[in-house]
């Protein structure tokens, strides 16, 4: 039974969702090189306007935040006006998207953006190199000063308004899976021992900056947070970081942020540091709406909101392969599988 999927859901007076299916943030690489979206991606996000929120593919803030090639930015008039085509034609197939911003930190690489340097919380490097690039070796980044850590906050912040003026319902903020915001949040990559390291409060620093100056300059209803409490990409887990996570949910929890989306790719690994599964953890530490992802079909993912775990569903992989998934479902039609393969191109 997949019935609860089709409810509408208010995420607070502003913005009421459709049905409680969301589109995950899926990286695709297919920005023009100057980093606007397409007309190819235009019509890629409006095939997906059927569910109840698109979170679009993370979408860097500043030149010196990308890792990847060709992942669209929200920094240029150019690819403001391109991401107001995406906008115009999801909300005239009756869709809302909110925008995802990213800064990746120390898996930002200098060959991307013509630099000397990429910026972190300290001197530690990644491991690897950028997939699919492997002749970029990750660099051991600069510890970021303060004065650089207000003017990044400042860029989130304008990234923000950008995304409004690009006729973005919202934005999310991407605190996850390793990049910049989690790299302050875990001990493996945050060694610093000035105001943003050393304690949770520290450590918590930056992260609820930049979640405040965004909440300030666009609404909280209008932003959300994506958090990987438990460490699996890019990053190697400490124990200590679950005193991090338990500081930030409190102070999450005081505010009135749009939702609380979970970073993971299959939502049955246990983390044992965080004393079971990612979105159990934050579940009861956080009272308001929850986002779960992870692995999910429609039919786990509707018991799981029935058993109270998760209040929204996103799904990545399948509606990479299916762009009419949310008719597809309801009809209790068969999915086409998702293979890796199907990211050569935008369907
Ligand atoms: C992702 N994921 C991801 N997450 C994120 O926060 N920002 C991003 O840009 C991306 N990009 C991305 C690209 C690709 C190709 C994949 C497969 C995944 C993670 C994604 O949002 C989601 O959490 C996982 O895919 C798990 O959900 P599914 O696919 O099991 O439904
Ligand atoms: C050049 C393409 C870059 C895309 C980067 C965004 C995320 C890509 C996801 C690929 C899969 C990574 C899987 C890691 C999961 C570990 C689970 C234990």
């Amino acid at each position: 039974m997949t019935d609860i999927l089709f409810q509408p859901y208010a995420l607070n007076g502003t913005l009421t969702l459709k049905n409680r299916i969301l589109m995950a943030p899926l990286t695709r690489c297919m920005a023009d090189d100057d980093l606007v979206p397409t007309q190819a991606m235009v019509d890629y996000y409006a095939r997906r306007a059927e569910t109840g929120l698109i979170i679009s593919e993370a979408t860097i803030i500043r030149p010196d935040g990308q890792g990847y090639p060709n992942t669209p930015g929200l920094y240029t008039p150019a690819q403001i006006d391109g991401w107001r085509k995406v906008t115009d034609a999801v909300h005239a197939n009756g869709g809302k998207i909110f925008a995802q911003l990213w800064h990746t930190g120390r898996v930002a690489h200098p060959h991307f953006f013509g630099g000397e340097y990429v910026l972190a919380p300290s001197a530690i490097a990644v491991e690897g190199t950028v997939p699919r690039m492997r002749e970029l070796v990750y660099t051991v980044p600069k510890p970021a000063t303060k004065t650089e850590i207000e003017q990044l906050v400042a860029d989130y912040a304008q990234a923000a308004a950008n995304a409004i003026d690009a006729g973005f319902d919202g934005v999310e903020i991407h605190g996850a899976n390793g990049y910049l915001i989690d790299q302050f949040l875990h001990y493996c990559s945050n060694t610093r021992d000035d105001e943003f390291g050393g304690t949770p409060e520290n450590m918590a620093r930056f992260p609820l900056a930049v979640i405040d100056a965004i909440a300030d300059r666009i609404g909280a209803d209008r932003t959300g947070l994506r958090l990987s409490p438990g460490a699996y990409f890019n990053m190697e887990g400490d124990a200590r970081d679950r005193n991090v996570s338990d500081y930030l949910l409190a102070e999450l929890e005081q505010r009135d942020l749009a939702f609380l989306h979970i970073g993971i790719f299959d939502d049955s690994m246990e983390f044992d540091y965080l004393g079971g599964t990612a979105s159990a953890y934050v579940r009861q530490r956080y009272s308001k709406t929850l986002v779960g992802v992870g692995s999910y079909s429609a039919e786990s993912g509707s018991a799981a909101i029935v058993n109270n775990q998760f209040d929204l569903l996103a799904i990545g992989r399948p509606l990479i392969a299916n762009p009419d998934y949310v008719a597809k479902v309801k009809n209790g039609e068969a999915l086409v599988e998702y293979t890796d393969t199907m990211l050569a191109e935008l369907v």
